[in-house]
């Protein structure tokens, strides 16, 4: 794909939708392609290493990759206040944020049994139960990001779950971020775990000497950390599920005439900033020249003030604006592209939500920047990637949770039922099944 800056300008590139042929839709559709076996032979051995050795592997790679020699790999709660130690306007920010998201993820708790009556006599129930063991790991790298950390720890919180094990990359110093640290209390993490990467996902999905092993392994991670959960997922040894597959994050921007050119540049930068691998695309639907020139000024003007101008520089230009005839076309795209995040910019924004198909989160209208979300409104961040909006929800209270059934039968429901499962039981061959019946009912029918 060309790279489209000239003489430095940072700038997406662009498609009309009315010259392209299918064969390159189908292409704009595509997520880079990430080379799994190479990743997947470097996770290997660390997850091999963590399995036979325990603490003293996740120690040697944390001196590794981190480059900090530690003593220890867990630091278990109650946490010291010194480790959590903030300004005001710091605490005060992640306690309204907590509040929020609390809120959001307290209201989707399962707490009521369904019960059903399917026949008379025949009962039929579903009650939750919290996942008793749970690991969160929150991504360091490039950005510390104590959000995640309450994006993951409050639903695990509100489901109930017994243990909560919390696992993120050291600095330099050893330490842990204080942000995350305090998160940490308030969601009541009992453990949290002093390493990264695919070493720390290893270390939760099989346990180690101090590093209890857990059942849910969960949130966001760069490629090596994805690889480490699907590769402890696939291993029925240690018996571990995960949230789901992750690539790198993604927005889809949906522009039309009356947008503001500034507030579009600004969400398609806030996604840019990310990484150098994000995905950011703006879909124009019946825009004039003029105006699609404005958001590109935007683009460049504010993506040039920006600290990481240098991730944006490598982001930006592998992202494309594609300018459509109207709303329905947009959403057609946005549909067939499955974003993790939608933002509509567009009159009457509400109107379009019956349009979305696929998408991870929506954010609807001019004053709903994906920043609140990411941060603070209530709704979660961890959501699915790659295409992955097609088929998964974004993290959520019941991600943590697993459902239970329960029937009772009374002698008069069994009697009714009794000879639909007979003649099941025989058509199957299943002799012992029909007899668990016949057993009964000729009780029942003497
Ligand atoms: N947009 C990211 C989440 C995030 N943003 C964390 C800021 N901090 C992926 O949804
Ligand atoms: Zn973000």
């Amino acid at each position: 794909q060309p790279v489209a800056t000239e003489s430095g300008r940072i700038k997406m590139n662009y498609h009309d939708a009315t010259k392209i042929s299918s064969k390159e839709r189908a292409d704009l559709l595509k997520r880079p392609i990430i080379n799994s076996s190479d990743i997947m032979s470097r996770v290997t051995p660390i997850i091999n290493a963590v399995r036979e050795r325990g603490d003293a592997a996740v120690l040697e790679l944390t001196a590794k990759f981190d480059r900090v020699q530690l003593p220890t790999t867990v630091i278990k709660a109650p946490f010291s206040p010194e480790c959590m130690q903030l300004d005001e306007k710091t605490k005060a920010a992640i306690d309204q944020a907590y509040d929020n998201i609390y809120k959001f993820h307290d209201a989707q708790m399962d707490r009521e049994t369904l019960v059903v009556e399917t026949m008379p006599g025949v009962v039929c129930s579903r009650f939750a139960r919290p996942i008793e063991k749970v690991g969160l790991y929150v991504p360091g790298g490039t950005a510390v990001l104590p959000s995640s950390a309450l994006m993951l720890g409050i639903p695990a919180k509100v489901a109930g779950c017994k243990q909560i094990v919390l696992a993120t990359p050291p600095r330099p110093d050893g330490s842990i971020v204080p942000d995350v640290m305090y998160v940490a209390h308030k969601v009541g993490a009992t453990h949290v775990v002093t390493a990264g990467g695919a070493q720390a996902v290893a270390a939760m999905a099989y346990g180690t000497e101090t590093i209890p092993k857990v059942d849910k392994i969960c949130g966001p991670g760069n490629q090596y950390v994805t690889a480490a959960k699907m590769l402890a997922q696939n291993d029925s040894s240690c018996l571990v599920s995960i949230d789901m597959p992750a690539g790198p994050s993604e927005v889809l921007v949906v522009a039309d005439q009356n947008s503001n050119p500034a507030y579009v540049a600004s969400d398609l930068l806030s996604q840019a900033e990310h990484g150098a691998d994000s995905q950011v695309v703006l879909v124009a639907a019946g825009i004039t020249d003029e105006k699609l020139a404005e958001i590109e000024e935007q683009i460049h003007v504010q993506a040039s003030r920006l600290p990481r101008v240098d991730i944006v520089r490598q982001s930006i230009p592998k992202s494309y604006t594609l300018r459509v005839a109207n709303l329905s076309e947009a959403m057609d795209f946005s549909n067939d592209y499955a974003p993790e995040h939608l933002i509509l910019h567009i009159d009457n924004a509400e109107d379009a939500i019956p349009l979305v198909q696929n998408a991870g989160s929506v954010f609807v209208g001019a004053y709903s920047p994906e920043s609140c979300g990411d941060y603070a409104s209530g709704t979660n961040h961890t959501l699915p990637t790659y295409g992955y909006s097609r088929m998964y929800s974004g993290v959520n209270t019941l991600t943590f949770v697993k459902h239970i059934t329960s029937q009772q039968l009374t002698a008069d429901g069994l009697n009714r039922l009794g000879d639909t499962v007979m003649q099941l039981a025989e058509r199957e061959g299943l002799e012992a099944h029909r007899n668990a019946v016949a057993i009964r009912v000729a009780d029942l029918r003497k």
